[in-house]
């Protein structure tokens, strides 16, 4: 293919994809969902806006709703200078529509479309993002919540969704520090950034009355911080994990921990007094807590507070049968900063860890760094089973299974509550089984996206 011919189907593409925003959406094509470059005031108001990738110009994109069970087609419009995807976080989901680019899908090219069409069998609070080259790109802004209703939702007063985020700003420029996949990121934590906030600024603020009931519904849109966070003039409950209900609601006592890609639904009631501030906290690193989320307590929703709450309607398919004679896996995690790598398979060789820093490779998932052309495992549809992940790393990773939710098996043998991620200590070896029962070929990987971009990103295939 010649340069010329290249640039001309790009220059026809784009104009095709502007045409057809400009035209009404008709009923036989889907709404479209465009990726494109926006400006974001993210920063206090002294700083610049900053450019920022983005879902139709918003940072995060904008909640997308709809009832369980229900169909969401959405067209990607990419006017991205560089190919995406869109990744459905947590739903159980047609292979196809995974948006795993070079697993499930090619990436969609810049000035391309791609169509996604699924159902949403669960209730619960989800995201979405983008899946080619996560690590910049969800960086750059592009994710958003997915929510899918309950039949009957909580009796609430109000239904808030707190995406938390954290940016890697250049504090002159207010622009995104670069390049992204600096070493020092990919061989350490990850990508940290050095401003906290939610839902696309620094200073979230929400509103409330007193004695208000709300449902908050977190989500850790971060690509590698593990927020630890406290209620501040708020007493609630635990309702949901990663979208999945709990059988009955936890009291909340004490820090919640959100690991990337992680979620939590609250109910919680406000019992801050009207002209006080309540809101959410979070353990800064020299360990004091401080004001993540501001709520300015206004006013009074009822003279007390209410009941506390019953649990959510389960979701469909959330046992886990058959643990006894369930087919068992192991999966060592190796590699990082201050451990390293001895020895790894890396596209089909192996290599010292030396070379794979060359490379540009850090970590290693069950002797392998990064995608195979086999997957770890293949799975029958239908089984159960247990994998054991072993943190043989100095490093906490998000170990996040695409299209299926699993359980902690935990060390007396109970089973723990139902998610779709799961934050690994090191030298904590924990286990986690699921039912095999959505077929395809899914992304097992870690959330902190700068260790999936250097090794930790495998694939299991259910058929
Ligand atoms: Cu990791």
């Amino acid at each position: 293919m010649t340069p010329n011919l290249t640039r001309r189907g790009f220059c026809t593409a784009m104009a095709g994809a502007s045409a057809a925003l400009a035209l009404p959406v008709s009923a036989s094509s889907p709404m479209p969902l465009t990726a494109r470059t926006a400006k974001a005031q993210i920063a206090p108001p002294q700083y610049a806006m900053t450019d920022v990738w983005s879902y139709d110009g918003k940072i995060p994109g904008s909640i997308l709703r709809l009832p369980q069970g229900g169909r969401m087609t959405r067209r990607l419009v990419n006017e991205l200078p560089v190919p995406t995807s869109i990744h459905w976080h947590g739903i159980r989901i047609d292979n196809a529509m995974d948006g795993v680019a070079g697993l499930t899908q090619d990436a969609v090219p810049s000035g391309e479309i791609f169509d996604y069409d699924f159902t949403t069998p669960d209730a619960g609070t989800y995201w979405y993002h983008a899946h080619t080259n996560s690590m910049e790109q969800v960086a750059r802004g592009l994710a958003g919540p997915l929510i899918v209703e309950e039949q009957d939702p909580p009796d609430v007063d109000r239904d808030e969704v707190i995406l938390f985020d954290d940016w890697l700003l250049n504090p002159e420029t207010a622009q995104f520090a670069e390049p992204f996949n600096h070493p020092m990121m990919l061989s350490h934590a990850g990508h940290i950034g050095n401003l906290l906030g939610a839902n696309g600024t620094f200073d979230p603020v929400l509103p409330a009355r007193r004695h208000e009931r709300l449902r908050l519904r977190l989500i850790n849109a971060a690509n590698a911080r593990i927020f630890d966070l406290r209620l501040h003039g708020l007493s609630g409950w635990t309702v949901a994990l990663d979208g999945m209900p709990l059988e009955s609601p936890e009291p909340v006592d004490g820090a919640i921990t959100l690991a990337p890609a992680q979620r939590v639904d609250l109910i919680v009631d406000v019992i801050a007094d009207t002209g006080e501030e309540a809101g959410l906290l979070h353990l800064a690193n020299d360990d004091s807590w401080q004001v993540l989320v501001r709520m300015p307590v206004t006013g009074k929703a009822a003279a007390h507070t209410r009941a506390a709450p019953v649990a959510l309607p389960p979701n469909p398919r959330m046992e886990v049968p058959g643990l006894d004679a369930a087919q068992r896996l192991e999966m060592t995690m190796e590699g990082g900063a201050m451990r390293g790598i001895i020895s790894a398979s890396y596209q089909g060789r192996d290599m010292g860890g030396r070379e794979l820093m060359q490379n540009g490779q850090f970590w290693a998932l069950a002797g392998q760094v990064g995608m195979t052309e086999t997957p770890f495992a293949r799975l029958n549809m239908g089984e159960t089973v247990r994998l054991k992940l072993i943190n043989n790393t100095v490093f906490a990773h998000a170990m996040h299974l695409h299209g299926m939710h699993f359980r902690q098996v935990r060390a007396n043998g109970s089973l723990g509550p139902m998610r779709d991620t799961i934050l690994s200590l090191p030298n904590q070896p924990l286990e986690i089984a699921f039912v095999a029962d959505n077929p395809g070929k899914w992304l097992l990987h870690c959330h902190m996206l700068a260790h999936a971009a250097s090794g930790m990103n495998t694939w299991i295939e259910v058929a």
